[in-house]
């Protein structure tokens, strides 16, 4: 069941640990140096870290961060194009979790196919909703459900989840 996708979610995750652990602790030294370095009565005691061990875990923490960033903001909007065949363009959107892909482009006036296999049993997304085009469908476990409109007009038309947590866009040009 892991897929790449997944993997790389849960090491983008990770990242967002250590990246704010270390970005915790890089913010702290700063504040804390003057006092602790003068008394030593404290009940803590500064264990001294080879300057390459602090520079190294601050940088992995700032490489993780980006790879966070970057999973958030641009894995998940690659936007795929239908193909076109007989008529009609289709597409395959994956319900994992969120539709993969989310971002979906056709062209305006030829019928459109999205094929949803539902992959994720929550019932969260058992209903996918187009509200423009008047579709509210029930998904099928494990099942591809197809779905068919026609773009009359070039625009952005999103889909959702029963209670709209989760999205995609049908961009129509
Ligand atoms: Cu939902």
């Amino acid at each position: 069941m892991f897929n790449k996708s997944k993997i790389l979610g849960s090491v983008a995750g990770l990242g967002l640990l250590f990246g704010t652990a270390s970005s915790v602790a890089t913010a702290q030294i700063p504040a804390e140096m003057p006092a602790h370095s003068s008394e030593q009565t404290s009940q803590f005691r500064r264990i001294e870290q080879p300057l390459a061990l602090k520079v190294g875990v601050t940088l992995g923490g700032l490489g993780l961060i980006g790879l966070e960033l970057w999973w958030f903001l641009f894995s998940k909007n690659k936007a795929i194009k239908a193909s076109s065949g007989q008529g009609i363009q289709e597409l395959t959107i994956n319900v994992d979790g969120g539709y993969e892909p989310s971002r979906v482009i056709v062209k305006s006036g030829q019928p459109v196919r999205l094929n949803f296999f539902r992959r994720d049993p929550s019932s969260c997304l058992e209903k996918v909703l187009l509200p423009d085009f008047h579709i509210a469908q029930d998904l099928a476990l494990n099942h591809i459900t197809p779905i068919e409109f026609t773009p009359s007009k070039p625009g952005q038309y999103q889909f959702t989840c029963g209670m709209n947590m989760f999205r995609g866009v049908v961009e129509v040009q």
